[in-house]
Parts: structure tokens; sequence; C-alpha cells
């Protein structure tokens, strides 16, 4: 297999190796993996109700009408807001964030949403679990665009249009502004002066592959303009003979069919003239055309004049790396359609042009370059997994937020002091948690009002009171989460195979960050819970395991939502007790997460090559860990100890590793497994276990 894919794939056998170990199993996953593409066409195939979304806002626009965006509060949900609010830019809009505590859209978002008289409501990172709120717009004749990434809890909530890939696409694991950026860049694409233009989308089956020798024995063909299908042609054509098996195979059609196919000459004049002077789509035109062209000289008397788009060209020049099959791209995009069949072949190519036109525009180019870096902003902020084009996004668009030209947003990053040094981790560690202050402290308008100031003077008050609540956040973490640690090291719940702690100090804002910290330290699930008067509210981590499926086992008669990763749930205090036990003995049930398996072996190479090994391969995170090298069988040199943690000095065969370890390990020959952190150009190890010899 290593051997194979070296071949095949230019990359070193080491990164190979280490994929392969993470269970890459294709070459194209490979290919994808070291070179990551955001795939927009892909991604915006995904959803099913992308055109009846696009025509609700374009109708609304049309009329004049306000268009709502609400989204929730967190950067995921103020990155969604931006997106669509670009994309809407010189129409009526009013923009809105969930005000309340928890996350969804309450009785006063819906009143605040109602008051500004929208046309429609689009909702971003949130709405797939607000069945009030559609019920609300849905009785005043308000149409409802839902952009999320969320599992409903229950039913979907009914909606005019659902942008969900939890609905639509499970397997897709992307942020609530990736879902927003596609709604974005769909409506963006439909306001091309050419979109609406009359077109028609065409193909046909053959006898065989000449035209001088073979003839058309079907043709399918689909009249559209922009996302409305208008009408429709399907007919088979008797051929003079027979066809042979293989085509009949390759086709689906049989010579049985065909006996009773309508006469070509009639067929073919009938087509001449459905086709009028409209312009012909056709997914490798050339041979197609030059049949349609052949024959229609010979039945009709007159040469084919239409003007021609060729789709795959066009796919050529925006998948370079993907096979232009119409096949594989129809599963490439998620496209539904039949056999291989014209017309099915027609509906295909229509669709493929619908997601492939209008990409190469410089207008287009412009919106896309300004708003990924936001989508991959809210791709890291919301604990998504770092694969496929979530981890696409961030690799390749993440640094792009250094040059947005929104004014708040330009201002945020010089006010905050990112650095162009290493911005992944500048904006994890600065723009983020600044980003998200105002939701975790409870004032949750004040960080789009920041990144709605169009000016120095608005920008300034909002600044320094989401400065004082980012402090505070800080001052709040830092008194709390030692006193969630002694909890959970003095109960021995780190002991359990899920984490869960009752922090009844801790604000209710940070508990979704005490959860993903307390993960991070332990390497295992958590659950932390605060009270208010009657219920427990708990925030959830998953650290690889399905968080939202323990809640829908578990959460009897409770309120839960959120994705695998990341979800919270709402509990009866008179439940509490039952909810621990019943989430501790699921996990029991569960198979142990094995202890982690290095991915490869440390060697010279690596030890000469981390640094570009680590580049490819990064950014690490959620669903893409830091990689864990093996070296067996070394010396231990040296023990100091620094702070609660040992610095071990290894070595072997004039190799010296140097290695952080939780505890004194005692001297002598140890197999380890390490990971390797590269911070500042030095590389520090990280012991995960060891043997003693
Ligand atoms: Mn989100």
């Amino acid at each position: 297999m290593l051997n194979y894919l070296s071949s095949k794939v230019k990359a070193d056998r080491h990164i190979l190796e280490f994929l392969l170990a993470r269970g890459l199993k294709t070459e194209s996953a490979i290919r994808d993996w070291i070179n990551p593409e955001v795939n927009i066409p892909e991604l915006m195939g995904i959803f099913p109700d992308m055109s009846k979304a696009v025509g609700i806002l374009k109708e609304a626009v049309k009329a004049g009408g306000r268009i709502a965006l609400i989204g929730d509060s967190d950067a995921d949900g103020l990155c969604s807001l931006l997106i669509l609010d670009d994309a809407l830019s010189g129409t009526e809009k009013s923009l809105f964030v969930c005000g309340g505590p928890a996350h969804g859209i309450g009785e006063a978002d819906i009143e605040n949403v109602l008051k500004s008289k929208p046309a429609v409501v689009v909702s971003a990172d949130v709405g797939i679990s607000e069945h009030k709120a559609a019920k609300a717009f849905k009785e005043r004749g308000i149409r409802f665009i839902i952009t999320d990434h969320h599992y409903p809890s229950g039913e979907a909530a009914e909606a005019d249009a659902v942008i969900d890939s939890c609905i639509s696409h499970p397997d897709t694991e992307i942020a609530g502004c990736a879902a927003a950026f596609c709604l974005a860049a769909a409506y963006k694409l439909s306001l091309d002066k050419d979109f609406d233009k009359i077109k028609i989308a065409c193909d046909i089956e053959t006898s065989g592959l000449s035209p001088s020798q073979n003839e058309i024995i079907e043709i399918g063909a689909v009249r559209f303009s922009g996302f409305r299908v208008i009408d429709r042609f399907s007919s088979l054509l008797k051929p003079s003979s027979r066809i042979s098996p293989e085509i009949s195979v390759l086709t689906g059609i049989s010579n049985l069919e065909l006996e009773g196919a309508p006469c070509r000459v009639e067929t073919l004049r009938r087509f001449r003239e459905w086709i009028g002077n409209d312009t012909l789509i056709f997914h490798n035109a050339p041979f197609d055309t030059s049949f349609i062209d052949s024959e229609f000289r010979k039945y009709t008397g007159c040469a084919l004049v239409n003007d021609v788009i060729d789709t795959l060209p066009m796919s050529r020049s925006c998948l370079p790396s993907q096979s232009h099959k119409l096949e594989h791209l129809k599963d490439y995009f998620g496209i539904n359609a039949e056999a291989h069949r014209a017309l099915p072949d027609a509906e295909t190519a229509r669709k493929l042009y619908m997601i492939l036109s209008h990409f190469r525009t410089p207008a287009f180019k412009v919106f896309v370059e300004q708003n990924l870096p936001l989508a991959a902003l809210g791709t890291v902020s919301d604990n998504i997994a770092l694969k496929g084009t979530s981890r696409a996004l961030v690799k390749k668009h993440l640094a792009g937020i250094l040059n947005v030209r929104r004014y708040s947003l330009r201002t945020l990053i010089k006010k905050l002091a990112i650095s162009r040094e290493n911005p992944r981790e500048e904006l994890s560690r600065k723009l983020i948690p600044f980003l998200n202050a105002p939701k975790r402290m409870g004032e949750p308008r004040l960080a789009l009002e920041i990144l709605q100031a169009d000016s120095k003077k608005n920008i300034a008050a909002s600044f320094n009171r989401v400065k004082e609540l980012n402090d505070k956040r800080q001052r709040d973490m830092r008194l709390h989460f030692e006193e969630v640690l002694t909890q959970i090291r003095e109960n021995g719940l780190n002991k359990k195979p899920v984490i869960m702690v009752k922090a009844e100090k801790l604000p209710p804002g940070l508990r979704g960050p005490a959860a993903s910290r307390i993960s991070q330290i332990f390497g295992k699930p958590s659950v932390v819970f605060t009270a208010s008067s009657f219920d427990w509210t708990a925030s959830a981590r998953g650290s690889g395991r399905d968080m939202l499926e323990l809640f829908k086992k578990c959460g009897k008669g409770a309120e839960y939502g959120g994705h695998p990763g990341a979800c919270g749930i709402r509990i009866k205090k008179d439940d509490l007790r039952q909810f621990i036990d019943d989430c501790e003995t699921y996990f029991e049930d569960m198979p142990e997460q094995k202890i982690p398996r290095a991915d490869i072996m440390w060697d010279d190479w690596l030890d000469k090559n981390i640094k570009s090994f680590l580049e490819t391969l990064e950014p690490f995170g959620n669903g893409n860990p830091l990689p864990l090298f093996a070296a067996e069988e070394m010396d231990c040199v040296s023990v100091s100890q620094k702070g609660d943690k040992f610095l071990l000095r290894l070595k072997k065969n004039a190799k010296l590793l140097n290695i952080i370890a939780g505890e004194d390990p005692g001297c002598g020959v140890m197999d380890v497994i390490f990971t390797a952190l590269a911070r500042k150009k030095r590389i520090i190890f990280f012991l995960k276990s060891w043997k003693k010899k």
C-alpha cells in the first residue's frame, strides 16, 4: 500500500505512513489531506434547499422587503451574520443576535425580530430546533430560512428552506458559518445578469462513438432560467439498425424499447424547433454537438447554430484535482439523479452548470476572499473536527482574516495586537475569546455592536466594555477553574470514563470553556454542570465521543442540543442523580477508548524534518490531534523536576529527546510514546505513556 501510494502521490513516505495510520485509505483522501482545497461548489451541492432559499431572498429583495438576520451570539454565529450581511449589502436588513444565556432564539428575540417588520428571517448558527420562532414567523406570513449546523432535538423546525448539513449531509461536519457562507455565496451568484437567461442543458445517448457511423438513440434536455426549470424534452429515436449488447448495457436502453421508439426524422425536427435559439449546455460538448450537428444536417437540412457551453472545461478549471466524468462529478457534488440516461444526465449537467458557472467572475472572487476567512474563523472557534472542508477552510483561509476589509475587524486585529507571525494561534488566543466574551458574560449584543461599528467613534465605547468583560471572564476562569479541578481530583472523577462535575460557583457562561479545558487536560469527555433554581444546565465536550448520542440515550425528559463534539443539556434538579448514573453506565458499557497508539516510529528523518512534517499535517486540533511518535528502548539520562512536571532527557544511538512527563518515571530504559509541539521554532515533546524496563 505504502509503495503504491508513494508512486502515486508526491509526498514523503513518513507523511503517507502517518496518514495511513490515521485511517486515510484512498489515494484521493490522502491527496486531499496533503493538498486541501475548499470546494465551494461541492459544499453548496450538499444542500437540497439552496435554490429555494435563494429564490426567497431574491423575491423579497426585489419587492423591497426587509430581511432580518438572527444569529447565535458566539464567534461562529457572529461570523455567520457578517457573511450574510456582506452578501446582502445594499438591501434593507436588520441584524440580531440571540440575547438569552442558552443557545436558541428566545421569546424576546422573536419580539425584536418581529418589530423590524421583516419579509424574510434568516437564522445563522441556530434555528433547526426553534419551533416557537418558526411558528411566530409563519403566522405572520414571514418567510423563514434556517442556516445551521446543529442536529434538531426531535423534529426539525418548520421553515421555508433549511440549509443545515446535519439534515442533508450528516457526514460533512461544518460550522454554522460555513452553512451561512453557502447561502450567501449562492445568493451572490444569483445576482449575475446572465443568471436568469434561459438556457437548455442537454444530453444524448448514442449507438457508438462515431458521428459518421453511429446514431443518436435518445435525447434528453431541460430548459431553465436561474434555479427554475421551465420545460423538459425527452425522447428515444428509432435507430436504422439494432444496437450492440455493449451499448445496451452502457445506456440501459434495450432493442425492444427502441422498436417502439418514435421516428428519427420527426423527433429531430421536433427537437430542432424546441431548442429555438437558446444556448445549449453539455458536459463534454464536442461529442454531443458533433452527433446533433451531423443528424440535423442529414434530417432537417440545417446545421446546429446555437451557442454552446461546455461544463467539462469549467469543471477542469474549478476542480483541478478531480475526475471530470459526469458520473464522478455527480457523486462529488452530491447531485441526486437517477440512472445513466439522457434526461437524468441533462438534469445533472444543469445542476453542474448551476454550481460551476460564474465562479470565475471578479466580483464573486472578492466576495469569496473576504468571507472564507470569516467561515474559517467560525470553524476554529466552534470545536469543529478539522477534517475535509473544515480543515481546508482553516488551513487555507484563516490567515486571510488579516486582510479582511471590514472596518471593525481591521480595528479589532490592530487593537488586540494580532501579529502576522502565527495568525492561527494568535486568533485563537486573542480574537475568538474576545468575540465570545460578551455571550459568556451575559451581554451578547455587545459583540455584534462592535462588529457593526464603522467608525473610530462608535467602536471605542463597546470595545472598552468588551475588553472589561473579557478580562473579567479570564479572572473568573482563573478563580473558579482551580476549584473545579480540585473537585475532580479529590473525588477521583478523572478516573471515570466520563468526567461529570458540578461547578456550582462557575458563571454559566464559562461552562463550555471549562468543559473544553477539562477534556484537554484529562483527554476524556467531560460534562460541566451549573445550577439555576429548578434545573441543572450542562455543557459537554466529546474528546472524540459523541455526546449528543449520550444525551439522546440518557437525557429522558431533558432539553438538549448542539453537535456531537460540543453540546448542552438542561435537566430537572430531581433527575440529575439518575442522569449521572445513566451516563456513567452508558460509558462503562462502551468499548474502552484505546490507549493512544503511536502513529509513526521516530527516526533520523523525523528528527531532522519534524518542522516540515508538522507543517504539512496541521492544523491540529479536534479531529486532527497532534501526531504520536514512538521511540523504543531509550536510555533515561537524567530527570529534573519543574513545578509539577518532570523533564526527562532520553538518549539512544546519540539521539537525544527532551520529554516533559507528568510523573517521575524512575530511571532506566524505556519505550515512549510522545507528541511534539512546535512552539516558536522550539520543539517540545510531551510524554504520553512509557514502560519502565
Ligand atoms: Mn456553531
